[in-house]
């Protein structure tokens, strides 16, 4: 005895003609095919996903080889965008910070010239100064002495930033040095290019001299503190020095201070001085 069910699919088999059944075999073999196909096509692309992923696996540990001391490697968008103006000083402390952390490949340097505000620049830099560091996360960062720890982080086993003891606070003197003589200077500068000589404002223009000479000064008495291995306060003075040669030489500094004068010449034999000689 058959079960109703089965009897009903048995006397539907007989009942389909013969020419039916030919093409429902066919229609099958057909299919086989394309399962076939389509399981030689998955295999051949994940071959090519594999190699694809091998490649960046290769290429990503040829990076990392090159900078074993990188901490932070910005995974996956390792080219930033540095924003500068060739006669920036805080824009060159940036540039030269970038060299003697040996990051160089991890940056791109796009000039620009702040001044004329260039469309889309005060979305990259509120401030709309140079200089200014694109990242591709969109956390852009500004002002020059964050840009330089950022650079200087990015390669700890450049000891840009010593931090044991009184070495530490030494470095960040000639930081607040090197800044101040920067902004001091700066500030003339601007006084200049927007004020006609009848509205300018001595005083102020004054003030900042003083600033800058005694700041000179104070760097010419303490020469030993620029000794050492190359430190972020040291690019900060040279950067700072100059630029008084660059927009300032009428203003003669280095007869009364020869030590600085000395340690400036050497330190401007650097590659990273000579490459972002804005001259
Ligand atoms: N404190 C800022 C100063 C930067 C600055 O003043 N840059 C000047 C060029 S030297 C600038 O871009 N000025 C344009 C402006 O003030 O709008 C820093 O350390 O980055």
């Amino acid at each position: 005895m058959y079960h109703p069910s089965i009897m009903v699919s048995i006397s539907k088999a007989q009942d389909v003609p013969k020419s039916a059944d030919h093409w429902n075999r066919k229609l099958r073999k057909v299919k086989g095919i394309k399962d076939e196909l389509d399981f030689v096509g998955t295999f051949v692309l994940s071959i090519l996903i594999w190699i694809t992923y091998i490649i960046c696996k290769i290429k990503k540990n040829h990076i990392r080889s090159q900078y074993s001391n990188i901490r932070v490697m910005n995974e996956g968008n390792t080219i930033m965008k540095l924003y500068h103006a060739a006669a920036s000083p805080y824009a060159r402390k940036t540039r030269v910070t970038l060299r003697e952390a040996n990051i160089s490949e991890l940056v791109e340097e796009v000039e620009v010239a702040p001044w004329t505000d260039p469309e889309g620049y005060r979305d990259i830099t509120p401030l709309g100064k140079v200089p200014a560091l694109e990242r591709d996360d969109g956390h852009n960062l500004f002002q020059s002495s964050i840009i330089c720890e950022y650079f200087a982080s990015l390669n700890p086993a450049i000891n840009l930033y010593p931090n044991e003891g009184e070495i530490r606070w030494k470095n960040l003197r000639l930081i607040g040095a090197g800044d101040g003589i920067m902004d001091a200077s700066v500030g003339v500068r601007v006084e200049n290019l927007f004020h006609e000589e009848p509205t300018q404002s001595h005083k102020f223009i004054q003030r900042q001299e003083v600033t800058v000479t005694k700041s000179l000064d104070l760097l010419e008495s303490n020469t030993d503190e620029l000794e050492g291995p190359v430190s972020a306060g040291q690019i900060a003075v040279a950067c700072a020095l100059a630029y008084r040669d660059f927009r300032f030489s009428e203003i003669e500094w280095r007869s009364d201070r020869p030590k600085l004068s000395q340690w400036f010449g050497s330190f401007c034999e650097r590659a990273s001085m000579q490459d972002t000689d804005p001259e």
